[in-house]
C-alpha cells in the first residue's frame, strides 16, 4: 500500500465552478450524471487532471460537449483536457445495494443514503475528493419515492423528483444524499436575526416515536452556537436522518446530518440516561460543525484535528453548560484515559496531527479527536478566555469559506496574543503522553514544586521535546482551607520549579487542577493525603482524582500481593456516599472504579506485568469490601434516589439514578439480588431495567430476566444491541468467550450491521479478564470475525482491530497467542487496506 505524506501537499491545478449531479436511483444499477465546471489555476504549475473514482463503471464522458477516452485505473482517471475553463460531464453506474462497505452511496433497511467523508464521494462519481477542492453543488434525485433528500435548499420536491442546491462552498466530502420511504419529525427554529429555518429528523416508520429528545437537542445547539460563538445558521432547512447500518456515530454533512440511529433515536422507555446524554452531545457536535468543519474545512486530511478538535472542545463545553461541568469533565477524563492514552502508549501512538498515513479511516481517533480537544482546552487555558473568545472570531472572519490546516489555526491566537506559539505547536505534532513527576520542599516559610516532564519516544516520535504544560495548582492549610487559590504555572522546560512564598505552614498541594494538561502526574505520596484531598480538595475533579488513585493504588497492590483492601479508601467512600450535600451525579463517579484496562495499564507502566484474573479477583474483592462497609447506609441512599416524578432525561434526574444504580450494585452483593430483582420488575423506564438488569448478570443471576427483557423488545434493533453487549460484558471472565461465541449464534446476529458486530465482538474486547483469558480463545475469536468481516466492512474490521493495541502489556505466553492471531489476520488473502495498515502497526 502507498503511504501518503503531509509534506508531499500539493494544491490541485483546477477550480471547480459548480457541480450537477442528477440520481436515477435504482438498487443495483444506479446512474449518477455529472456536470462539472473547472477552470485552470494559473498559479499552479502542475495541472495534471486526475479525478478519483473507485468501483465506478463509467458509461459515457464528454468535455464540451465532444466524447473523450480517459485513462482509467482502480484509483480514478485522468484525461488530456483544455487550457481553458471546459465543462466535465461523466455519467456511471454504481450498485448501491452491493455496497457493504458502507461509504459512497448505499443502502440500510429499504433507504437510499451516502457517507462521503473522508474518501467515499469518489464511490458515487468521478470527482477530486480532497477537501481543498471546494464547490456549489445542485442535485436532482429521480427516483420513486417519497422523501428524496440532498444538501442545502429545496429548489423543487414532488413525488419521485427533486432538486436541491446548496449555496455555501464545500468540498465533496460533505455530499449527501437520502431517499426513502422515511417519516419527519419537524418542528422549527428561529435565528438570532429573525431567519425561519425548518428543522426535521427523518425516520423509518416506526421510529417516529423516538425523535422529540434529539430534536430539542437541535435547538438548544442552534441557540447556544449564537449565544457562545456568535455563530447563525445559514440555510432554510436542517435535516436529520436516521440510519441503521452506519460506520461511526453521525455525520456533519452541509445541512443533511446522517446519524447512526443509536445517536439520535431515545425514548425514555428504550434509552439508557447515557444515551440521552451521548444524543445530545453528538447532536450538538455535528451541529457545530457547520461553522467549524463545513464552513471553515480542512485543507487535507492532516489536519483532522482542525475541525474535529476544536468540534469536540465546542461540544464538550455546551455539554458542561447544560449539565454539570465537573461531571462532564470527570467523565471526558475517564473515556480519554480509557481510550485515547491506550493509543498514545502503544504502537498505534501518533500525533494529533498525524504526518503520514496509508488509509486515512483509521486516523479517526481519539487521539485526533479528544487529544486533540485537549490541547483546545490547554491553549485556552494559556491564553484566557477573553482572548480565546477574540482568536475565534478572528478565525471565523479571516477564514469562512477556505480550508485550513493548523498553522493558519495558531496564527489568530498568536496574532491576538503576540505570542511565540512555536512551541506549544509540538502538542500537534509530537505522539505520545508525557508522565510529570512532582517533587515538594518546603523552607522558611517557602514551599516549592518541581516538575519533570518526560514523554516516551514512539516509533512515530522518536525523540520528544519537552512541551507546554499549563499545570493548575492551588494550596491547601490543615483544616482544608484554600492557602492559595488555583493558579496556572506555564511549564516549558524539561525541568522546572515554582515557588509559593510567604506561607505559614506547609500546605497540602491540589496539582493538575480539573485536569488542566493531558499527562500522568507521578507523585509519590502517601493514602492520608491522597484521603485528606478526597475529603476537602475544593477543585471537583481533583477531589475526584484523590479518590480515584486510592482506588488504583489499592487494587494495584491487591492484584499483585495478599494486601487488603485500603481502609483509607474504604472510609473515603463511605463519606462520599454520606454526604448529602454532593451532587448524586458526582457521587456516582466516586463511587465507580477504575476500569481492569486502566488497571493493567498502570501496573505495566509501574514496572509489572498485568494478571488479568488477579486485577478482576482484586476488583470484585474491593466492590464486596465496600458493599460491606457501606451497608448500613445503602438503604438510605437508594431510597433517595428513588425518583416520584415523571420521567426527566435531564441532568438532575440522571444523576439519581446513576446513584441509585451505583447503590443497587453494591446491594446486589448482600442481598443475593432480591432488590435487583425487585427494581427490574418495577422499572418503567430503561435506565432502571437495564441497570437492575446488569446487576443480576454480574451476580451470577437473572436468566430469566434476560429472556423476558429479549421477548419484550426483540422487534427494537436499539434494545436488542444492549441484550447482546450486556451479557458479553457482564459475564464472569470463563464464561464470557462462550457467550460471543454462543450469541454469534443467534438469529438475530446481523454481523454486517456495524453497531450489532460492535455490541457483540466489541463488547467481548472490553470483558478485561474475559477477553484475556489464558487459553487464547478471546482473541482467536475475535480475529475469526474480523477476518471474516474484512471484504465486507474494512472501515469497521480496522477499527476493531484496536482491540489488540495493548497487547505488549501481557505476559509472554499472551503476547504469543496474540501475535499468532494478528499474524493470522495479516496473512489472510486480499486483507483490505485499512486492516493491513492496523494490523502491521500492532505488529510494529
Ligand atoms: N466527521 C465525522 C463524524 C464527526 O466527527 O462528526
Ligand atoms: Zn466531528
Amino acid at each position: 500500500p502507498t503511504t501518503i505524506y503531509l509534506k508531499d501537499y500539493a494544491p490541485f491545478g483546477f477550480h471547480v465552478e459548480s457541480v450537477h449531479l442528477t440520481f436515477e436511483l435504482d438498487p443495483r444499477a444506479t446512474r449518477v450524471h455529472s456536470r462539472i465546471a473547472f477552470r485552470p489555476d494559473p498559479d499552479v504549475a502542475d495541472r495534471r487532471f486526475f479525478l478519483h473514482g473507485e468501483n465506478l463503471s463509467l458509461i459515457v464522458a464528454r468535455i464540451d460537449g465532444e466524447t473523450v477516452a480517459p485513462d482509467i485505473t482502480d484509483a480514478g482517471l485522468t484525461c488530456a483536457v483544455p487550457d481553458t475553463p471546459f465543462v466535465w460531464e461523466a455519467e456511471v453506474q454504481i450498485d448501491p445495494a452491493g455496497n457493504t462497505a458502507l461509504e459512497g452511496l448505499y443502502m440500510s433497511g429499504g433507504m437510499y443514503c451516502t457517507q462521503c467523508e473522508a474518501e467515499g464521494f469518489r464511490k458515487i462519481t468521478y470527482y477530486p475528493d480532497r477537501p481543498d477542492v471546494m464547490s456549489v453543488f445542485t442535485v436532482e434525485i429521480k427516483g420513486p419515492h417519497p422523501v428524496l433528500l440532498s444538501n442545502g435548499n429545496p429548489q423543487q420536491q414532488g413525488e419521485g423528483h427533486a432538486i436541491w442546491h446548496d449555496p455555501w462552498p464545500k468540498p465533496a466530502y460533505l455530499f449527501a444524499l437520502v431517499a426513502g420511504d422515511l417519516l419527519a419529525h419537524p418542528d422549527s427554529f428561529t435565528t438570532c436575526s429573525g431567519k425561519p429555518v425548518d428543522l426535521n429528523i427523518w425516520v423509518r416508520p416506526g421510529d417516529e416515536g423516538k425523535c422529540a429528545f434529539g430534536m430539542e437537542a437541535l435547538k438548544k445547539s442552534m441557540r447556544w452556537d449564537e449565544e457562545v460563538y456568535g455563530r447563525e445558521y445559514d440555510l432554510d432547512v436542517f435535516n436529520i436522518v436516521a440510519v441503521d447500518d452506519f460506520n461511526m456515530g453521525a455525520m456533519e454533512n452541509k445541512g443533511l446530518n446522517v446519524f447512526n440511529s443509536s445517536a439520535v433515536l431515545a425514548s425514555p422507555e428504550t434509552a439508557t440516561d447515557a444515551n440521552f446524554e451521548r444524543i445530545e452531545a453528538i447532536i450538538a457536535h455535528e451541529y457545530f460543525h457547520n461553522w467549524t468543519g463545513n464552513r471553515i474545512t480542512c485543507r487535507d486530511w492532516f489536519q483532522l484535528c482542525l475541525k474535529e478538535g476544536l468540534t469536540v472542545y465546542r461540544d464538550s463545553q455546551f455539554t458542561s453548560d447544560m449539565r454539570s461541568a465537573p461531571v462532564k469533565r470527570i467523565s471526558d477524563v475517564i473515556d480519554l484515559r480509557a481510550r485515547q492514552f491506550p493509543e498514545d502508549q502503544g504502537p498505534l501512538a501518533h500525533p494529533v496531527r498525524p504526518e503520514s498515513f496509508q488509509e486515512i479511516n483509521n486516523f479517526y481517533t481519539a487521539t485526533v479527536y479528544e487529544k486533540g480537544a485537549e490541547v483546545i482546552g490547554m491553549l485556552k487555558r494559556l491564553v484566557g478566555d477573553a482572548a480565546y473568545a477574540e482568536a475565534l472570531d478572528l478565525y471565523f472572519a479571516r477564514h469562512d469559506g477556505q480550508a485550513c490546516t493548523i498553522e493558519d489555526w495558531l496564527a489568530v491566537f498568536a496574532e491576538v496574543t503576540g505570542r511565540d506559539l512555536s512551541q506549544f505547536k509540538r502538542w500537534y505534532s509530537q505522539a505520545g503522553t508525557p508522565r510529570v513527576h512532582v517533587a515538594e520542599t518546603w523552607e522558611n516559610g517557602t514551599y516549592t514544586l518541581t516538575f519533570s516532564q518526560k514523554t516516551p519516544p514512539s516509533a512515530a516520535t522518536p525523540d520528544p521535546q519537552p512541551l507546554v504544560l499549563p499545570i493548575d495548582v492551588g494550596l491547601l492549610g490543615a483544616n482544608g482551607d484554600e492557602v492559595r487559590a488555583t493558579e496556572t504555572l506555564e511549564m516549558t522546560e524539561a525541568t522546572q520549579s515554582f515557588a509559593f512564598e510567604g506561607l505559614a505552614a506547609k500546605p497540602v498541594p491540589s496539582i493538575l487542577r480539573g485536569f488542566s494538561a493531558p499527562v500522568v502526574l507521578e507523585r509519590e505520596t502517601d493514602a492520608a493525603e491522597r484521603a485528606f484531598l478526597l475529603a476537602h480538595d475544593t477543585d471537583a475533579f481533583n477531589r475526584w482524582e484523590a479518590g480515584r488513585a486510592l482506588a488504583r493504588e489499592t487494587l494495584m497492590s491487591m492484584a499483585t500481593s495478599d494486601a487488603a483492601p485500603d481502609a483509607d479508601y474504604l472510609d473515603g467512600m463511605l463519606a462520599v456516599l454520606r454526604d448529602d450535600g454532593l451532587d448524586p451525579a458526582y457521587r456516582a463517579l466516586m463511587l465507580a472504579q477504575p476500569g481492569q484496562s486502566e488497571l493493567a495499564a498502570a501496573l505495566a507502566q509501574s514496572g509489572s506485568t498485568p494478571d488479568p484474573d488477579a486485577i478482576w479477583q482484586a476488583s470484585e474483592t474491593l466492590k464486596q469490601a465496600l458493599a460491606q462497609h457501606a451497608q448500613d447506609v445503602l438503604p438510605r441512599i437508594l431510597a433517595g434516589c428513588r425518583i416520584e416524578e415523571p420521567f426527566r432525561p435531564d441532568a438532575d434526574q440522571a444523576g439519581k439514578r446513576a446513584l441509585g444504580g451505583a447503590a443497587l450494585a453494591l446491594v446486589t452483593r448482600l442481598d443475593s439480588g432480591a432488590q435487583a430483582a425487585a427494581q427490574y420488575d418495577a422499572a418503567d423506564n430503561m435506565t432502571l431495567q437495564l441497570t437492575a438488569l446488569s446487576c443480576l448478570l454480574s451476580a451470577g443471576k437473572g436468566a430469566e430476566q434476560l429472556a423476558g427483557f429479549y421477548d419484550q423488545w426483540k422487534l427494537d434493533r436499539l434494545v436488542i444491541d444492549k441484550w447482546f453487549g450486556l451479557q458479553i460484558v457482564q459475564a464472569a471472565p470463563d464464561q464470557a468467550v462462550g457467550t460471543a461465541r454462543d450469541l454469534t449464534g443467534h438469529a438475530d446476529f446481523n454481523w454486517q450491521n456495524p453497531n450489532r458486530f460492535r455490541a457483540t465482538l466489541g463488547s467481548l474486547s472490553m470483558n478485561h479478564a474475559g477477553f484475556h483469558t489464558a487459553d487464547g480463545s478471546g482473541y482467536a475469536v475475535l480475529a475469526d470475525w474480523l477476518i471474516k468481516l474484512d471484504p465486507v466492512n474494512p472501515q469497521t474490521t480496522a477499527r476493531m482491530c484496536s482491540a489488540f493495541q495493548t497487547w505488549k502489556r501481557y505476559d509472554a505466553v499472551r503476547q504469543d497467542l496474540i501475535r499468532a492471531q494478528l499474524e493470522r489476520i495479516a496473512a489472510t488473502p486480499d486483507l483490505s487496506r485499512d486492516t493491513t495498515e492496523m494490523i502491521s502497526r500492532i505488529l510494529g
